[in-house]
């Protein structure tokens, strides 16, 4: 397959006006009518993408068009010498029930419980028909959807302009929506279902009364509540905080339960896998139902950021996906605690994307070129696209960056733009933002080294900064980005901050003084998390220690604790640090700590999971000894603050449940601290967990107790699992649950993973429940890392190759750090990998394959 490369853009020789669909469901197949209007831009020809479909007919203003007067190969309908205003009325026939890639239209479920639904983005509108589907082309679409009534859901983008009944045949109905906003296809949606739907309203600052409606299965529909509550928050968080009121009468949001992405923005109409919009108490995690909410609010943000203002070409993708991920993290900040908020984010920061800018798939925020764009849906795009938007935001100050962000939605609104666009309007008020260009430009994970030196006689600090970015083959030699550090002087004696400043360190080393130190402080860098690096400063451990009683916020001293831990772990990476400092200061941190924000206090005692420290890791990668390292750090805080978990565990008494911060810090703190107490071996401990699951309020509590016994391997546990299965297995997402709290267990074998493999349950056309049982098993590195354990795993990768590409090839991006193995478990790997090569055909596996292998 060949690469498409950024360089090579050019815009398209015609554009779509409007576009009426005709989409016939029947029980074997669809029927897809369209009519296009188009309109020459610029000399060429008409391209058409197309993919899986049977053409019937085509005419170009009336006239049928045969063989001769086109050129059609695998993907692609030419026409060439087309007059400058065209008619273009395609007919074609598609197979929505055997299209297990879940792009285009699909069926989706069995049985007698089937619904129909689509996933354009990226590239699945050529699926369902023939189009100009790229993100460049904008048009006004009316669809019509006709199906038999065992359907009685028919929706699609825009308003419902018309129901009713076939005259001539009375088991089918139809619906036409009109979507009055200039699309690209990949924002196509449409839903033919039978489905319950929950109602609401919304009023936007401009006196706009909006329809809300979320529509899922009758047994899911008192699950919607949570998920209508964050749209309405989104709503008006983005008229608050951007000026950005919804711009249609309808908002509507669809649960799939098959669905390889979390959510889809399509105008007017999400569409979102079940485990990111389903939640209730009883079924849903604390974590999993902030989740809920924030994807819901992404979604909503995107209505601005990605389809009023959308991307010129896939390779703009972070134009959208970045903005979209930070306005989403700042919508979450505002509803929780900020420190924790950023925690989080970091955390996922940390062990995701910093792994993938350290590996052979490091790829620049915004990629020069690509064979399958679905597999650029990455950390690096989102993540890291997202904190390059913080940076900024940051740089600019909150007036300034509202000026800028104003200033885009003017410029830019209904056009498809780049991210040069992007930055040339965030600066208007500094031209310095330009310079960010490079941030989206130079893959790799910048790191920032210091050092501090004091002149008493002066009374002057200065810190100096150098930054080094490794070179990834295949990309010019790096440049020195422009990165805001923001630093804080502390007074050793009085612990309190004597000067603030944001550094911007936008040279290879540079040095910043600081006057009118009257003694030498204890630095504090990168508060908040400013900039995505890695920070190798020449701290002592009691600076990190002091740094952790005296930091003004709880970011920060998350941040030095997980030095403090990193600095332990990774001995034998030169670092080299005892864990004493490390426990003496959560020892006297935690007691007081648990009293004021639990949430936080849980926080605390992360210890970075395996892959984070594998991601650290260049050679000879061992993941026992990593396990080894990790579980012992874990026994030795488990055992030295032995005396504390009791006393813990009874201060966090479980309560009715309320979904407020504090009980959620609470439900949050207790869990992590009946791990600790069960590794302590705490004789009551057990018994606590089995109380805690019999007596739950809520899932966090119950899915907690029954993860602890499950990892501890307490006698009960099997039963525990039994019960917890039968109570549940009426719900896909708690049994998604019960798969993975086995296949993630700290005894995981590739046997245990087979045997869930062979469960009834297992399902391999639901990704959630594929990603239960083999995405849950890469959390134990020790396990996948064995000829077992990677037989199996790329075993899944070939079986899903043909039916589902996007997730196979998603699944085989994990594989990223065998080249990293020590010596004999590299070779296996190896061997594997390319045994893998000879077996698979999708160009979405192949292209990530080839990176992985670095070929
Ligand atoms: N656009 C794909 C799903 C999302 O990022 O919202
Ligand atoms: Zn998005």
């Amino acid at each position: 397959p060949s690469k498409i490369n950024l360089k090579d853009y050019k815009k398209p020789s015609f554009d779509v006006e409007t576009v009426d669909l005709n989409i016939k469901l029947f029980e074997e197949f669809a029927q897809v009518d369209s009519t296009l209007k188009m309109v020459r831009q610029t000399a060429g020809d008409i391209v058409l993408f197309g993919e899986a479909l049977e053409l019937i007919s085509i005419s170009v203003n009336g006239e049928i068009l045969t063989a001769e007067h086109y050129q059609q190969d695998d993907d692609k309908l030419t026409i060439s010498n087309a007059p400058d205003e065209v008619v273009l009325e395609i007919q074609v026939r598609i197979c929505p029930q055997t299209n297990t890639a879940l792009e285009g239209l699909y069926m989706a479920g069995s049985g007698d419980d089937t619904m129909f639904v689509t996933q354009c983005e990226p590239e699945g509108f050529r699926k369902i028909t023939f189009y100009p589907d790229r993100p460049d082309v904008l048009a006004i679409f009316t669809t019509r959807l006709e199906a038999d009534k065992r359907y009685p859901t028919l929706l699609a983008n825009g308003n419902l302009v018309e129901f009713g009944e076939l005259v001539n045949a009375p088991d089918r109905h139809y619906a036409i929506w009109h979507d009055p906003t200039n699309k690209p296809s990949y924002l196509f949606a449409c839903v033919v279902a039978d489905l319950d739907v929950l109602t609401d309203s919304y009023t936007t600052s401009e006196g706009r009364d909006v329809k809300l409606e979320v529509y899922a299965k009758s047994a899911d529909i008192d699950k919607c509540d949570v998920g209508m509550q964050a749209l309405k928050d989104a709503m008006e968080w983005d008229e608050v905080n951007y000026g950005r009121p919804y711009d249609l009468d309808r908002y509507m949001i669809v649960a799939v339960s098959q669905f390889n992405m979390g959510a889809m923005e399509n105008k007017g109409l999400n569409i979102f896998n079940t485990a990111c919009v389903l939640s209730s108490p009883e079924t849903t995690t604390d974590s999993r139902s902030f989740s809920v909410k924030a994807i819901i609010a992404h979604e909503y943000f995107h209505n601005w950021t990605g389809n009023r203002i959308t991307c010129r070409d896939w390779f703009q993708l972070c134009l959208k996906e970045g903005f979209t991920v930070y306005r989403d993290q700042s919508f979450s900040a505002d509803q929780q605690s900020r420190a924790v908020q950023r925690i989080d984010d970091v955390a996922t920061l940390r062990a995701h994307q910093f792994a993938e800018d350290a590996g052979p798939l490091a790829h620049p925020v915004r990629p020069e070129s690509f064979v399958e764009i679905n597999n650029f849906y990455t950390t690096t795009v989102y993540e890291k696209g997202a904190e390059i938007v913080r940076m900024i935001a940051n740089t600019l100050g909150p007036d300034d960056f509202r000026k800028g962000t104003d200033e885009y939605f003017r410029r830019y609104d209904g056009q498809a733009v780049t991210v040069e666009d992007f930055l040339s309007a965030l600066s208007i008020t500094d031209s310095k933002i330009e310079n960010f260009i490079d941030w989206y430009r130079q893959p790799g994970t910048p790191v920032v080294s210091g050092h501090q030196s004091y002149d008493r006689a002066a009374q002057t600090l200065t810190i100096t900064l150098s930054q080094q970015t490794r070179h990834v083959s295949g990309f010019s030699a790096p440049k020195p980005l422009p990165i805001p550090v923001a630093t804080a002087l502390f007074d050793q004696d009085s612990g309190d901050i004597i000067a603030e400043r944001m550094l911007l360190l936008d040279q290879a080393t540079q040095s910043f003084t600081f006057e009118n130190v009257s003694s030498e402080p204890v630095v504090s860098l990168l508060r908040d998390f400013s900039a995505p690096v890695q920070l190798n400063y020449d701290y002592q451990d009691e600076d990190l220690a002091f740094l952790l009683k005296h930091e003004t916020n709880g970011f920060n001293r998350w941040q030095v604790t997980q030095m403090l831990v990193n600095r332990i772990l990774l001995q034998g990476q030169g670092s080299k640090s005892s864990p004493q400092v490390y426990l003496s200061a959560l020892a006297q941190t935690l007691p007081e700590l648990a009293a004021e924000d639990a949430m936080l206090a849980a926080r605390l005692l992360d210890i970075p999971s395996a892959q984070e420290l594998a991601s650290a890791i260049h050679k000879d990668y061992d993941p026992a000894l990593v396990k080894a390292q990790r579980e012992g750090l874990y026994q030795l805080v488990a055992d030295t603050l032995k005396d504390q978990w009791a006393v813990l565990y009874k201060q966090l008494p479980m309560q009715s449940y309320k979904d407020s911060p504090e009980a959620r810090g609470t439900r949050a703190l207790r869990n992590v601290v009946l791990d600790m107490a069960l590794t302590a071996k705490i004789e009551d401990a057990a018994v606590w967990a089995q109380q805690q699951y019999d007596n739950a309020s809520c899932m966090t509590e119950r899915f907690g107790a029954l993860k602890v016994m499950v990892n501890h391997q307490v006698a009960s546990a099997d039963a525990y699992l039994a019960d917890f299965y039968e109570r549940f297995n009426s719900n896909d997402l708690v049994i998604d649950l019960w798969f993975s709290v086995q296949a993630s267990a700290d005894t995981v074998t590739a046997d245990t993973i087979e045997s869930l493999i062979a469960h009834t349950d297992f399902d391999w056309n639901t990704p959630n429940r594929v990603r239960s049982v083999i995405s849950a098993f890469t959390s134990q590195p020790t396990a996948l890392w064995t000829a077992e354990g990677l037989s199996l795993y790329t075993g899944v990768i070939k079986k899903l190759d043909d039916a589902n590409p996007v997730l196979a090839s998603r699944l085989l991006q994990v594989l990223a750090r065998w080249n990293t193995l020590a010596e004999s478990h590299r070779q296996m790997a190896h061997d594997q990998l390319l045994e893998l090569q000879k077996q698979v055909s999708s160009k979405h596996v192949l292209e990530s394959l080839n990176s992985v292998l670095g070929a």
